[in-house]
């Protein structure tokens, strides 16, 4: 990970727990030091790219700090970097508490800054004492707070329209494929500092092609019929590649607002690769396209009230997004307000949506083996919600351990429990597995049926294979370096055995940064999985390959174009949701 960008992950995660800030007691030096930053602290939305967009400075009030134009572009820089994740782009709360004018004005400049030197035992970070940010700084941004908050520019059909570029009309692609790629063994690699794609040959393990894609690109998703590639930058750009070119390349992009992280195309029977939908952050909505030129068809906002209070919420963000296998449907996780939206794509004019209430601050997750169920992450609340696709309803909210972050998580046969899915956590050791037959096993359906103990917190995803015997667990984020670099690998036919470990850092060779190693991905055929060794940008990364029988490595790709290299989404895999 860059310095840069570790330090946006590390820095505006900082403030996981805010929540209980302005409203608890200044805090006693004892409680000062009882401050420790969790592995699931270190992981809140950074609006990256809204700290570069230039606003405004509110005009003098009295009784306020004034700040110049230039200070107030700096603070809102801090802002957006650090502490928008948790308290909201508009301040008005999110995981944090809202820090509107009514509140700050009362607590006043010398509470504020105080608050932000110290931070609270409750969770806010304490900023100056950890030297995150210098004395000038802390009273900048408590100066700033006393200010009204900016309104960041709305992104509606007129903006995204006119950010919609089809590079290669439809007819004037190609009608078969061009290339002689085995396309369903190709992988999409994020080169997440650099904006760019690296499409990798399975089978040879060489880079075929490096596409520029969005800023900090962060996932990739494959159209049904697996031609088409979408990737989504934290800029809400979207790029279409083609992967039947000769040379694969984009062919259509557009922006759907300015800060995103989910893309997803339409995969029902008889609709598939038509639409194309994108959630963003900023401003809160969910965009549907056309699936071969990303014309924008229909802006939705998902502004509205959370499912717990019922209180409105301004800026409630789109995070997963899937394709339902059983209607025409996207299923959208709305963070802040815990709304899983059923949206039927077939009739865009009279649009129909399923709200389904689940739980707040909805994050990532994936299907069950069938295809059926979706399992999602409510992280800041310790739950796993679960919808059933085919009726549209919630099944269960499940408690697990501390910040679950599963990815798309992790199905197997269980040899006691029959089928299951699993979810390791940001913000402790365990494995929650999860019954998910309610036909065959229904007193385990819908219960954490084991939870098993890891390498340590720090987790962000998990991964096994229909044909695999092996539960793999990253630890990317854990603090102790080693933990980092390496995996954990549970024997799916008897998990009472000890987990191996894997050095993939240590495999791949590299021998300076961290060498976090995360996201593993199958192959096709199920006999390997590929691990990314992501240093910072100015240092070396690579992708270390592991044997899934064997547990040893078969292949380290090194390329000096292989940049931060995150994730990794397997044509095939991805496709048919395999996981
Ligand atoms: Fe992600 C998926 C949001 C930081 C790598 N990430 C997702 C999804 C969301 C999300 C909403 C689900 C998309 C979907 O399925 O439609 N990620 C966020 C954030 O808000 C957060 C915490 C901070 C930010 O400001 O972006 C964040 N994510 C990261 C990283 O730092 C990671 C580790 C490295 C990177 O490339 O940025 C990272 N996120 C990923 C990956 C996936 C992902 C690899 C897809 C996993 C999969 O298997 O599908």
């Amino acid at each position: 990970m860059s310095r840069a960008c570790l330090s946006v992950v590390l820095t505006a995660a900082l403030s996981i727990g805010a929540y209980s800030a302005l409203a608890a007691e200044k805090p006693s030096p004892a409680d000062i030091k009882k401050h420790a930053t969790s592995p699931g602290g270190k992981y809140q939305p950074s609006l990256d790219v809204l700290k570069g967009v230039e606003l405004e400075a509110p005009g003098a009030k009295p009784g306020v700090p004034t700040l110049s134009n230039e200070e107030y572009f700096r603070a809102n820089q801090i802002y957006f970097d650090r502490c928008a994740g948790c308290h909201g782009v508009l301040r008005k709360g999110a995981t944090g508490k809202a820090l509107t004018t009514d509140i700050t004005r009362e607590n006043g400049f010398e509470y504020l800054r105080d608050f932000i030197t110290y931070g609270s035992p409750a969770g806010m970070p304490n900023w100056g004492t950890s030297g995150d940010l210098e004395k000038a700084e802390i009273e900048l941004m408590a100066k700033y707070l006393l200010n009204d908050p900016p309104q960041p520019p709305e992104f509606g059909m007129k903006e995204i329209k006119e950010t919609w570029n089809v590079i290669v009309p439809v007819d004037q692609r190609p009608t078969k494929q061009m290339n002689d790629l085995d396309l369903d063994n190709l992988f999409a690699v994020t080169l997440r500092d650099v904006g760019q794609v690296a499409l990798i040959d399975g089978d040879t393990k060489e880079i075929v092609e490096i596409i520029t894609t969005g800023y900090a690109v962060h996932i990739s998703r494959i159209s049904a019929s697996g031609r088409y590639l979408f990737t989504i930058g934290r800029d809400a750009a979207i790029v279409l590649i083609d992967l039947w070119m000769e040379k694969p390349a984009p062919v259509a992009a557009v922006k759907v607002g300015m800060e995103a992280r989910s893309v997803e195309t339409s995969k029902m029977k008889g609709w598939e690769d038509k639409y194309a939908i994108a959630g963003a952050y900023w401003p809160p909505q969910y965009v549907i396209m056309d699936g071969f030129t990303l014309e924008p068809l229909k802006v939705v906002s998902t502004r509205g009230m959370t499912v717990d209070t019922q209180e409105y919420h301004p800026e409630p963000r789109v995070a997963a997004i899937v394709a339902s296998h059983y209607n025409p449907e996207f299923v959208v996780n709305v963070k802040e307000t815990g709304k899983i939206l059923m949206v039927n794509y077939e009739d865009l004019t009279n649009l129909k949506v399923t709200t389904i209430d689940a739980e707040r601050f909805l994050h990532d997750g994936g299907f069950d083996s069938t295809g059926r169920y979706f399992l999602v992450a409510a992280n800041a609340r310790n739950t796993i919600a679960v919808v059933d696709t085919k009726e549209n309803k919630l099944v269960a909210l499940i408690e697990v351990g501390t910040t679950p972050h599963p990815g798309r998580g992790a199905n197997f046969v269980h040899p006691k429990y029959g089928p299951v899915w699993a979810t390791s956590h940001l913000g402790d050791d365990t494995i929650a597995i999860i019954g998910t037959d309610p036909v065959k096993h229904p007193d385990n359906a819908w219960k954490v049926v084991e939870t098993l103990e890891g390498q340590g917190g720090g987790s962000l995803f998990i991964k096994t294979h229909p044909k695999s015997k092996n539960l793999y667990v990253d630890t990317p984020l854990n603090p102790e370096a080693e933990v980092a670099s390496s995996v954990a690998v549970f024997d799916l036919t008897d998990l009472d055995k000890p987990y191996k470990v894997l050095p993939s850092g240590e495999w791949s060779g590299i021998t300076e940064g961290v060498r976090r190693v995360v996201q593993g991905e199958f192959n096709k055929a199920g006999d390997e999985i590929w691990f990314s060794v992501w240093n910072a940008k100015d240092q070396e990364s690579a992708i270390v390959v592991v044997d899934d029988k064997t547990l040893e490595k078969k292949a380290v790709i090194k390329d000096k174009r292989l940049i931060t290299p995150t994730g990794k989404f397997n044509v095939f895999n991805t496709r048919d949701d395999v996981y």
